[in-house]
């Protein structure tokens, strides 16, 4: 546990320092931008997208996936042509079939993230169309996913 914290901390700080000294040259050939996720009961929203749902930067993306919810939640990116509603669903486990999915990018470790806690994930991802969505039984059903645009 204070392991996790630990981590959880570093990563933080490399984030912080990350995002303050990184220069503002776009043509950068090594990009990298961070993506704030807020997950709750039952929603997943990117709060720096605009409502128009803005495509990223290709390249390394931090991922600051915060719960302000009272339930755990699980954070999955998945890089496939459906659209974000349309996921295979396995009805027996009310979760979104794993298998079938496409090529998973990356989860937060766990599979899941407790209520008030934060997690940083950076995925280095090219242009394309991604789905966010949590696995944890019956979320993504009630709507715990996203369409995530890399350009
Ligand atoms: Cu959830």
């Amino acid at each position: 546990m204070n392991r996790n914290i630990l981590i959880l901390s570093v990563l933080m700080c490399l984030a912080i320092v990350s995002s303050s000294c990184g220069g503002d040259d776009s043509s950068s050939a090594n990009n990298e931008s961070t993506a704030r996720v807020k997950l709750e009961e039952y929603s997943l929203s990117f709060l720096d997208r605009g409502s128009s749902n803005s495509p990223a930067k290709a390249g390394t993306i931090a991922f600051q996936v915060e719960n302000k919810g009272l339930l755990n939640h699980d954070f999955i990116v998945v890089k496939t042509n459906l659209t974000a509603d349309s996921l295979e669903v396995n009805s027996f486990e009310a979760k979104v079939n794993e298998q079938t999915v496409g090529e998973i990018l990356g989860r937060i470790p766990q599979e899941n993230l407790g209520p008030s806690s934060t997690y940083s994930l950076s995925l280095n991802m090219s242009p394309g169309k991604y789905v966010i969505f949590c696995n944890v039984a019956a979320h993504y059903q009630s709507g715990m996913y996203g369409q995530f645009y890399v350009e």
